[in-house]
């Protein structure tokens, strides 16, 4: 039988396609029609019998219209409903050829299309930005050998061991069932009975109750694939891989009296951020980072590689960077684009493959059966999005909303009516072949003693945090424990939290009011006819003391790119300062705004205007990173007689953000609760930048930017705002 010449793909005709795949429809300069291509004459008043009279059922564009209207919304995702999506590329710094077949990881001349979706977990699809919450992290790669997703959290843990306890977390999270409240929060009752009876969900938890959980920006968070993976080279060899993103704006938080606030004054917060961001050219930039374990070194470790609960330390298995990924456009249309989106675990290419963590083999099932409701059928591949760059051809045919027209009689395979094809590809064209690994065992529903020990990583990532990162999970876990209403749910939270530090679980009992209780922790996640001693946590120490990588207190810092500062004026104020200060932060990347008493213009002492962006309606200081107070006397005065303006200076004081204050500060200074503590002298190293040298303000207030908080400045002066 002779075989038809399989066609080669370029970069460029992989470009091509991506830019296809859109199928974007463009209004301009059209008519508007009806979805059979009818020129439509009046789109404002429907059929009527008579001026007066009842709509008419033969008005068709009237119930085209209605009837399409009524079925706009399709079901939310069940988990990850509310997120934010956009377009990139990415391209490998150097073939990794020797550890996989890839060919996205080992062709550096490749740039690979990507999609990328960030998400909350617990909330719907209009809940907040900012909850405490997991974030998704989900990265489809267009591929020239087909799509790769990398379904991903900010977080390299997970709650759970094993798959089939994920309806019960979903179910103890989102909110209650008979009120269906709280929204997007993990704190109220359900939630926590479920953590305080399953031990493995510990170390999760930490990360949680951690800043990790309230990102400043998803351009500032870590990505992590969770499980272990393979990589598979073109010898047929494996190696082991977890992978990791690395943000090049360093990893970020706010407070969390901030994030409460930042939900009420723009719940948008992080969709806005990235979407602002993208158009203003500051595009978002991560490194792709692998921990690479050699098969034989599967068991060199004390936790199981194939437990989602742990991670490989940095310490034991540094990151290796790899290769960059860039988001540069926006979606055109959020419901065609990220909304649809499809990501399966299960889209691996060559090159990559699965391994056995249990929660990872039940994720291969979980997504395409999720999208079968969510999207209605099984033709969602065929949705712009979500289609693959590389061609397909297969005998897969019909069903719901099928958009592809296959000609001919042959649709299985073998056949010779249609010449054989499509064939099926050897290894050597690129075909995909599963990992043989090896196995010989029972089938048994269990679980490996190696998965047993869920407290000393979790005592690890505590140790590893900074003085004022530990206060922070302190009042995570008193704010959300101190929510629940069962006394017993909290005390059993405090025997698990001894088992991971004893001072973390003292001083939130003391918060709680309540005493650690002693005890063994309980063990309810167990089968009903199991030996509770197979299923007892093992209370392991550490190896390592702490791990420099898991605090945020050690990211990159010093770059001020899209920051948000605040200009605060009113008339009278010093124009030359602002444009001054204006420049300096332009060019360093930072973004500024005027926010004044009210909106339009303001007298400038030097005669000229300056145009004010906000007012002390539309803005509040957790829209912003820092805040800047230009000279002029009756600027600064009346901005210390506006209470709006000094609450603004209080709340930016009591988020340990950047201040800087020029000219005769003292005036509002004064009137803020700080002002009148601070020793104005001892402030520059606090955050807080004053005097009237406009060089040195300027190059302080950008450094100070530059640290993103001065989270000490909780301890050393908590102010109320
Ligand atoms: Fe998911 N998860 N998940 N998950 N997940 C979904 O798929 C599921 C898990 C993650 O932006 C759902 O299309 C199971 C870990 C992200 O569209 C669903 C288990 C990690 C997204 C599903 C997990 C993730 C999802 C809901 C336990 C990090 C959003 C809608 C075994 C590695 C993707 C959908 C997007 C979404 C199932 C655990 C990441 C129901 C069964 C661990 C980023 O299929």
């Amino acid at each position: 039988m002779a075989k038809i010449k399989k066609p080669g793909r370029t970069p460029e005709a992989t470009a091509k396609a991506a830019d296809l795949m859109k199928n974007t429809v463009s209004d301009e300069g059209t008519f508007l029609t009806s979805n059979q291509g009818v020129k439509v004459n009046d789109d404002q008043n429907s059929l009527k019998a008579g001026e007066r009279g009842a709509t008419l059922m033969e008005d068709f564009l009237f119930r085209e219209k209605m009837t399409h209207f009524d079925h706009e919304r399709i079901p939310e995702r069940i988990v990850h409903a509310r997120g934010a999506g956009a377009h990139g590329f990415f391209q490998v710094y150097e073939s990794l050829g020797n550890i996989t077949k890839a060919g996205f990881l080992t062709d550096p001349s490749r740039t690979t299309p990507v999609f990328v979706r960030f998400s909350t977990v617990a909330g719907s699809r209009g809940s907040t930005d900012l909850a405490r919450d997991v974030r998704g992290f989900a990265v489809k790669f267009y591929t020239e050998e087909g799509n790769f997703d990398l379904v991903g959290n900010n977080m390299p843990v997970f709650f759970i061991q094993d798959a089939i306890k994920f309806p019960d977390l979903v179910h103890a999270v989102k909110p209650e069932p008979h009120n269906e409240i709280p929204q997007a929060a993990s704190a109220h009752d359900t939630f926590w009975d479920f953590i305080s009876l399953m031990p493995e969900s510990t170390h999760m938890i930490m990360w949680l109750m951690s800043d990790r959980a309230i990102p400043r920006s998803y351009r500032m968070m870590e990505g992590f694939g969770v499980h272990t993976f393979r990589l598979v080279n073109e010898k047929g060899q494996s190696s082991f891989v977890k992978f990791h993103w690395k943000p090049l704006l360093g990893v970020h938080s706010v407070a969390w009296d901030e994030a409460q606030k930042i939900s009420g004054k723009d719940p948008d917060f992080h969709r806005r951020d990235l979407w602002q961001a993208i158009e203003a050219g500051q595009f978002p930039e991560w490194e792709l980072g692998l921990q690479v374990v050699p098969e034989k070194d599967e068991h060199k470790f004390e936790f199981d590689l194939l437990d989602p609960t742990k991670i490989i330390p940095e310490e034991l298995v540094p990151v290796q960077r790899i290769g960059k990924l860039t988001l540069n456009r926006n979606p055109d249309n959020f419901f065609a684009e990220t909304e649809q989106v499809a990501f399966h675990v299960g889209h691996v290419v060559p090159g990559i493959d699965f391994t056995n963590d249990p929660l990872m083999q039940g994720r291969l099932f979980s997504y395409t059966d999720t999208q079968l409701i969510r999207l209605g059928g099984p033709n969602f591949h065929e949705i712009p999005i979500n289609r693959p760059v590389a061609p397909v051809h297969n005998n897969q045919r019909d069903g719901f909303m099928r958009q592809t027209i296959n000609p001919g009689r042959v649709s299985y395979q073998p056949n010779s009516l249609g010449g054989g094809c499509p064939f099926q590809a050897k290894m050597a064209d690129g075909g995909f072949s599963s990992y043989s690994e090896r196995i010989d065992a029972k089938k048994v529903r269990e679980r490996s003693r190696s998965f047993f020990d869920h407290f000393s990583q979790a005592t690890l990532f505590y140790n590893s945090q900074s003085e004022p990162e530990k206060a922070h999970m302190v009042d995570a876990f008193s704010f959300e424990l101190g929510k629940v209403q069962t006394v017993a749910v909290r005390e059993r939270m405090l025997l698990t939290l001894s088992k991971v530090q004893k001072d973390l679980a003292s001083k939130v009992a003391y918060k709680l009011g309540l005493k650690v209780p002693k005890g063994k922790v309980i063990n309810e996640g167990i089968p009903a006819d199991a030996d509770p001693r197979k299923y007892a946590p093992i209370e392991a120490k550490p190896s390592l003391e702490q791990s420099d990588a898991l605090s945020m207190a050690n990211t990159i810092k010093g770059n001020i790119a899209t920051r948000m500062i605040a200009i605060l004026a009113a008339d009278g104020v010093n124009e030359s300062n602002i444009t001054k200060m204006q420049a300096a932060l332009t060019a360093a990347g930072a973004v500024t705004k005027t926010v004044a008493p009210r909106l339009g213009f303001l007298q400038g002492t030097q005669g000229g205007q300056v145009e004010v962006q906000e007012s002390f309606l539309t803005a509040a200081s957790v829209m912003f990173d820092a805040v800047y107070i230009p000279g002029g006397d009756n600027s600064v005065a009346t901005l210390a007689e506006t209470p709006d303006a000094v609450h603004f200076l209080n709340e930016a004081y009591r988020h340990c953000k950047a201040i800087a204050i020029e000219g005769d500060c003292e005036q509002v200074l004064a009137k803020t609760y700080f002002g009148q503590k601070l020793e104005i002298n001892d402030a520059a190293t606090d955050g807080i930048v004053t005097g009237k040298n406009s060089a040195s303000i300027v190059n302080d207030f950008i450094a100070a930017i530059g640290q993103h908080r001065f989270w000490e400045r909780e301890v050393a002066h908590k102010v109320p705002a």
